[in-house]
C-alpha cells in the first residue's frame, strides 16, 4: 500500500476516535462513513479556503446561482474521485478492514429537488467548480427533501418522508457570521425625506449552512450555501421579559416550518402561502448575502453588476428582483432609476417549461399581505413596462396586457415570469427548440418589447458523475482505447467514433454493457424479487411521471406487444425488459393512475408463461439520483417520447446516450440537437413535429377518428376499459381510457402508429448485434457537446461575463 494511504488510514482512525469516541473494533458502518467523510473534508476545506481567498484577492466577478432545488445525490464517491483520491481512500479503508463501495451506499442522497431542474442545478455546480469559475449556489436546506416512494402491494405509489439529515450531515459547515433577517407582512411608510421604512409583522433569521463543491482534479472548490431558519433570539425580542416561553417556542416552530419540506410538485404551482414564504425567505437571504459580500469586497453597490451575476433558476427566486430593488432603494438610498439599472444588469433568468399550468403567478392580495413593499415596487416596475409597451408599434392592447406583470383576467395575479423577464438582461431557454418556442408562443409579446433578450443555452450533464462515476467500466475502456483526454474535456470523446467499426472494441463495449446490466439485475432482484433477463433489451423510461412525457404511450404499446406475443407465441420476438421508474407529484391523480397501470400491466405480463423469455415489465420504486446511476449504464434503449414542443430539454436523454443507449424519441427538446451531433442514422426518431402538433390543435384534434386505423390499440383500450387488466377492480382504468378517447391532450393516438413503426425498427436494429453495438458506440462518441461544461462555458461568456 502507498504511504499516503497508510497515513490516511491513521487519520480516519483518529477521526473515529476523536469525533465519535470509538475504536475500530466498535465502529459501526455508519461511523466509518462519517469518519471517512470528515477526514476527506479536511482536505476539501483547505482547498475551499484557498479558492475563496484567491477569488477575493483577484477581485473576480462571481456567479450566484439561485435555485429552490439542488438534486445532488451522494457526495462521497464524487468528491474523492474529483480529488483523485478514490483509490487511496479505498486502500486506506481496506487496510482497516472496511469496504469503500459498501460504505458509499450508506450515504443518503441529498435529494433537494424534484427532477430535471434540480439535477441541472447540481450538474452546473459541478461544472462551475471544475472550470474554476467562482460561484455560489444558493438554496434551502430542507429538513425533508424529495419524498421517498414505495409501491404498495396493490401497485400504488405511497409517499414517505425523506430524512437525509436524520444522522446529521458531515459535509456541512454552519456559518454563524452569515445570518440575515427576513421579514414578512406588516406595513411600510414613507418619511419626510421620502425614505421608505418597512416594518414587518414577523421576522426570522436565515442562517447559512455551506456545503463544499469540489471541481474536477480538486483545483477549485465552490460553495453551495443553503439557508436554514431560526427564530430571532427571544432575549433580543424581549419575549423573555414578558415571560412568554410558549410564544418563543411557537416562533421557533414557525421559523422551522419555512425549511421543513421541499414542495414535491413539478406540474402545477402549489399556490400556497408557505411556498411563497419559502421563495421569499430564500431569495431575500441570498440577495442580502450577495449585497453584503459585495460591499465587503468592493465598498459600493454601483459596481454590483460588474462583480456579481445572479441567475434565476426558473421563476422560483424571481421575487429576488423586487428584493434587490428594495434593498438598493430603501436601505442604500439609491434613486429608483439607478437601482433598476443595477438590478437589470445583475439578473438573468432561465425558463424550464412552457406548459401554461406550470407558470407561477401569485394572487395579488396574498403577495400584498405578505410583502407589501415588494408589491408596491412591482407596481412601480409595471408602470414603466406598460408605458414602454404602449409606445411599441408591434404591441396591440392584447399584447400590452400580455406583457403586464399583473394578470387582470379574473382574480388579479402577479406573473412571476414577467417579473423575471423584465428584471433581467438575459432570458434563456434550455434547448434550441424550447428557446424558439419561447419567442413564438408564451413570451412572444415580451420578445417584441425586449427584442434580443431571449437566447438559448442548451442543457448539459456533468460527465464526472454521469460517466466516470456511474460507469467505471466504460470509462476504463475508453481511456484504454482513446487515452484520458476525454476525462478533462468531454469533447475528446469524439475520438471513439471510429471505434464503432472495430470488431474487437465492439465486443469489449458489449461486455461492459452486459456487466452493467448484471449489476442492475442484482439490484432489481434485491428490491423487487423479480429476476430480469440480462440478455434481453433493457428498454427504459425513467423520469418524473407526467402526461406530457407519455409513459402511457409506452405502456399501451407494451400491452399491444403482449397481445401480439399471445397471438403468435412462436414468433421471432426480440426479448425486452420494459423498465419504468419515476415519482408522481402527490397531488397529481392522473400521474398516480399511470403508475398504477404500469404495475397492473407488469403483474399480468410477468405472471404469464407465454411472456416468459420474451417480455418483462418492471416499475422500479423510488427513482432518485443513486438509482439513476445504476440504470443509465445498464440501458439499451432510451425512451424520450414526449409530445413535441412540451419537453423543454430533457437531460436523462443525454445521460442514457452517453452511457451507450440508443434513443427512440420525438423531435422535442434536446433530442433534436442530439440527432445533429450523433447522426440521424443512430437514433430512432418518430412522430409529429412541434409545428405539426400545433397545426393539429388548430385544426381540431379528434382522437376517436384515428381509432379505426389502430385496431390493436382499440382492442387493448376496450379490454382495459372492461377491466381485463385489473380483475380485482374492473372500473379502475376507465377514466384513463375515456380521457384518451375524449380529449387525448398529449396526442398519444396521433403518434401511436409512428411509435409502433419506430419500435419495430428498433427490433430490427437489435437483431443485428454488430450494427447495434456500432450505433451505441457512435451515440457515446457523439455526446461530447452535451457536457454541462459546454453549457456553463456559454453562460460564462454570453450571460455572466465571468472567467476563472
Ligand atoms: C415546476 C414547478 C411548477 C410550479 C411551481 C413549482 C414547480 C417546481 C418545479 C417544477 C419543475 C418543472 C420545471 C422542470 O423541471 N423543467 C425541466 O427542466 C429540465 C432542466 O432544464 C429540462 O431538461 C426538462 O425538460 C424540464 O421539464
Amino acid at each position: 500500500m502507498e504511504r499516503s494511504a497508510d497515513a490516511l488510514a491513521d487519520e480516519i482512525a483518529g477521526t473515529l476516535l476523536h469525533r465519535f469516541g470509538k475504536l475500530p473494533a466498535d465502529a459501526l458502518p455508519r461511523d466509518w462513513l462519517d469518519a471517512t467523510i470528515l477526514t476527506v473534508r479536511n482536505d476539501v476545506v483547505e482547498r475551499w479556503v484557498a479558492s475563496t481567498r484567491a477569488t477575493q484577492q483577484r477581485g473576480l466577478k462571481q456567479v450566484n446561482y439561485l435555485s429552490l432545488e439542488f438534486l445532488i445525490g451522494r457526495l462521497l464517491s464524487d468528491t474523492i474521485r474529483n480529488l483523485g483520491r478514490d483509490g487511496e481512500v479505498a486502500d486506506a479503508l481496506r487496510s482497516l478492514g472496511v469496504d469503500l463501495a459498501s460504505l458509499e451506499t450508506l450515504e443518503p442522497d441529498a435529494a433537494l429537488g424534484n427532477g430535471g431542474l434540480g439535477r441541472l442545478a447540481a450538474c452546473f455546480m459541478d461544472s462551475l467548480a471544475s472550470m474554476a469559475l467562482p460561484a455560489f449556489g444558493y438554496g434551502i436546506r430542507y429538513i425533508n427533501g424529495m419524498f421517498s416512494q414505495r409501491i404498495d402491494p396493490a401497485g400504488e405509489q405511497v409517499e414517505l418522508p425523506e430524512t437525509w439529515l436524520a444522522n446529521g450531515n458531515p459535509w456541512e459547515i454552519e456559518r454563524r457570521d452569515s445570518v440575515h433577517r427576513v421579514g414578512f407582512g406588516g406595513a411600510w411608510q414613507r418619511d419626510d425625506d421620502g425614505r421608505v421604512h418597512w416594518t414587518p409583522a414577523e421576522l426570522v433569521e436565515a442562517v447559512a449552512v455551506d456545503m463544499p463543491v469540489v471541481g474536477w482534479r480538486g483545483r477549485h472548490v465552490n460553495t453551495l450555501r443553503l439557508w436554514t431558519a431560526r427564530a430571532i433570539d427571544p432575549l433580543q425580542l424581549e419575549v423573555f421579559n414578558r415571560g412568554d416561553f410558549t410564544g418563543a417556542l411557537a416562533d421557533q416552530t414557525r421559523a422551522e416550518t419555512l425549511v421543513r419540506v421541499l414542495y414535491p410538485n413539478d406540474s402545477t404551482p402549489a399556490g400556497q402561502e408557505l411556498r411563497l414564504r419559502q421563495e421569499y425567505f430564500f431569495a431575500s437571504a441570498s440577495i442580502q448575502d450577495i449585497v453584503q459580500r459585495h460591499l465587503h469586497s468592493h465598498g459600493t453597490l454601483d459596481t454590483l453588476p460588474d462583480k456579481a451575476a445572479i441567475q434565476l433558476n426558473d421563476t422560483h427566486p424571481a421575487i429576488g428582483v423586487a428584493e434587490l430593488l428594495r434593498l438598493l432603494i430603501d436601505e442604500h438610498q439609491l434613486p429608483y432609476e439607478a437601482a433598476w439599472d443595477i438590478t437589470r444588469r445583475t439578473f438573468a433568468y432561465t425558463n424550464h417549461t412552457l406548459l401554461p399550468e406550470a407558470l407561477e403567478s401569485w394572487p395579488l392580495p396574498l403577495l400584498g399581505r405578505l410583502l407589501p413593499r415588494h408589491l408596491e415596487l412591482i407596481f412601480r416596475i409595471n408602470a414603466d413596462v406598460l408605458a414602454q409597451a404602449r409606445t411599441n408599434p408591434e404591441l396591440d392592447p392584447r399584447g400590452v396586457a400580455a406583457v403586464s406583470l399583473i394578470d387582470e383576467a379574473g382574480e388579479r395575479r402577479v406573473r412571476m415570469a414577467n417579473l423575471a423577464f423584465a428584471g433581467s438582461h438575459s432570458v434563456n431557454g434550455v434547448a434550441a427548440l424550447h428557446s424558439q418556442l419561447m419567442r413564438e408562443t408564451v413570451f412572444a409579446d415580451l420578445n417584441r418589447l425586449y427584442a434580443g433578450r431571449i437566447n438559448n443555452k442548451t442543457n448539459g450533464i456533468t460527465p464526472r458523475r454521469w460517466l466516470g462515476g456511474c460507469n467505471p467500466g466504460l470509462t476504463a475502456l475508453l481511456r484504454d482505447a482513446i487515452g484520458p483526454a476525454f476525462t478533462d474535456d468531454l469533447r475528446h470523446i469524439a475520438a471513439a467514433r471510429s471505434l464503432a467499426d472495430d470488431a474487437a472494441f465492439r465486443e469489449r463495449f458489449l461486455g461492459v454493457k452486459r456487466a452493467n446490466k448484471a449489476l442492475l439485475v442484482a439490484q432489481v432482484a434485491a428490491s423487487t424479487g423479480l429476476q430480469l433477463d440480462p440478455d434481453a433489451m433493457f428498454d427504459v423510461q425513467v423520469k418524473r411521471i407526467h402526461e406530457y412525457k407519455r409513459q402511457l404511450l409506452n405502456i399501451l404499446h407494451t400491452m399491444v406487444l403482449y397481445e401480439r406475443i399471445r397471438a403468435r407465441p412462436q414468433g421471432d420476438w426480440v426479448p425486452r425488459v420494459k423498465l419504468f421508474a419515476g415519482k408522481a407529484a402527490s397531488s397529481y391523480a392522473r400521474a398516480k393512475q399511470i403508475i398504477r397501470l404500469a404495475n397492473d400491466v407488469a403483474h399480468r405480463i410477468n405472471a404469464d408463461p407465454v411472456a416468459a423469455g420474451r417480455l418483462q415489465v418492471v416499475f422500479l420504486p423510488d427513482y432518485n439520483v443513486s438509482l439513476a446511476e445504476r440504470i443509465m449504464p445498464a440501458a439499451d434503449l432510451s425512451e424520450q417520447i414526449s409530445t413535441a414542443g412540451m419537453e423543454a430539454s430533457g437531460t436523462g436523454n443525454m445521460k442514457l446516450a452517453l452511457n451507450g443507449a440508443l434513443t427512440i424519441g420525438t423531435l422535442d427538446g434536446a433530442n433534436i440537437e442530439m440527432r445533429d451531433h450523433i447522426g440521424a442514422a443512430d437514433m430512432e426518431i418518430f412522430g409529429m413535429t412541434a409545428a405539426e402538433v400545433a397545426a393539429l390543435v388548430r385544426a381540431g384534434y379528434r382522437p376517436t377518428e384515428l381509432l379505426a386505423g389502430l385496431p390493436e390499440l382499440e382492442q387493448v383500450l376496450a379490454a382495459l376499459r372492461q377491466g381485463e387488466w385489473s380483475p380485482d377492480d374492473a372500473g379502475r382504468h376507465a377514466t384513463l381510457v375515456d380521457s384518451l378517447l375524449n380529449e387525448d391532450r398529449y396526442m398519444l393516438l396521433a403518434d401511436f402508429a409512428a411509435y409502433d413503426a419506430a419500435q419495430s425498427a428498433v427490433d430490427r436494429r437489435w437483431r443485428d448485434r454488430d450494427g447495434w453495438a456500432a450505433s451505441a458506440v457512435r451515440n457515446v462518441a457523439g455526446m461530447g457537446w452535451f457536457s454541462s461544461d459546454r453549457t456553463i462555458a456559454e453562460y460564462a461568456a454570453e450571460v455572466w461575463q465571468v472567467h476563472g
